[in-house]
């Protein structure tokens, strides 16, 4: 009897077991980004929320670092269905479809501002495309301001003649063309080696990525730019997305819309605090000469008229919205 009463009870308990491994849903985050960084950050704030917010029925293990898939491998893993959501930088993609690299043109939109202004008119046609891949955004974020790092001081573009220059995006390696440095791209997890090594030395980034990769063990400059800021993005796949039950669906775009607003707060805020650990290890910061500013807004003209070539009246219309 009592055997039997062990029996059912751990039947039952199994049971029990089985409904709530039903109900929860586990998905994996990659990230290309490390653990400290406020992307980073930000993103797993998100995914406590989820989980606060749907009571536990959605856990999202966030992966950094580009732990799980490199940082240029995660747009595919969550198209493919391998990775059910995963931050990218969407400029990483531009070689596949312009549009995706609006955000990364020189001094078409630099400032907080103006660079939600951008993502604005452009937003529509960002999600266009991805959802013809199976992608939907869940919330994006701005890296603070772009400026040059530089292992030697530069004044003008022609100090970057023949300069090994890391490139992390179709934009920065198009900089370097057109400024005939020798570009290699570097994804943010390689960037500490590459300069260990001496394979670059110079590269254009935020004050997050300087830090991040204690940059000053190599360069000593910081050119504060301020040339654009390209946007990370939280994508899910549709299908991921889709197979959640409607109250967690809602739960997840709520938390998101908090998730995006927070982040382009924090990026605001740390841009200067970033800057300022730059100086305190030791680095000259400094603004670009009026001769790098002007070589450096040539090479943003060339890039705009490239853009729009190639993206056609939809490019243009873009554009036009945004210097409405
Ligand atoms: N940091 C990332 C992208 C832009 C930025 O500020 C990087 O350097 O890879």
């Amino acid at each position: 009897m009592l055997k039997k009463l062990v029996a059912v009870g751990s039947a039952s308990a199994m049971l029990v077991f089985a409904s709530v491994a039903l109900a929860q849903t586990k998905w994996d985050m990659p990230t290309g980004y490390p653990g400290s960084n406020f992307h980073t950050e930000n993103i797993r704030q998100f995914a406590g929320d989820v989980d606060k917010a749907t009571n536990g029925k959605l856990k999202i293990t966030v992966h950094d670092s580009g732990s799980l898939y490199k940082a240029n491998e995660i747009k595919r893993a969550v198209q493919g269905g391998q990775a059910d959501i995963g931050e990218i930088i969407i400029s990483g993609y531009a070689n596949e479809d312009p549009m995706f690299g609006l955000d990364s043109i020189p001094f078409l939109a630099t400032g907080y501002e103006n660079a939600l202004k951008l993502w604005k008119v452009s937003k529509a046609a960002t999600e266009e495309r991805l959802a013809k891949q199976g992608m939907k955004i869940l919330f994006s974020v701005p890296w603070p301001p772009q400026g040059i790092f530089s292992a030697k001081p530069i004044n003008s573009a022609a100090d970057l003649k023949g300069v090994k220059w890391r490139a992390y995006n179709p934009g920065t390696s198009r900089i370097a063309q057109l400024v005939g440095a020798q570009g290699v791209t570097i994804q943010a997890a390689e960037l500490a080696q590459a300069l260990a090594t001496g394979a670059v030395t110079a590269f254009m980034t935020s004050g997050a990525t300087g830090y991040d990769s204690k940059v000053w063990e190599q360069v000593k400059y910081y050119y504060q730019v301020d040339a654009w800021l390209p946007k990370n993005m939280v994508l899910v796949s549709q299908k991921a997305f889709d197979k959640l039950e409607k109250p967690v669906q809602d739960a997840v775009l709520k938390v998101a819309a908090a998730a995006e607003a927070r982040g382009w707060k924090t990026s605001a805020e740390k841009t200067i605090w970033y800057t300022e650990q730059l100086v305190k290890n030791g680095m000259k910061v400094e603004k670009p000469s009026e001769q790098l500013k002007s070589d450096l807004k040539k090479v943003g003209l060339t890039m705009i008229a490239d853009w729009t070539t190639q993206t056609g009246a939809e490019g243009q219309a873009i554009i036009d919205a945004y210097r409405k």
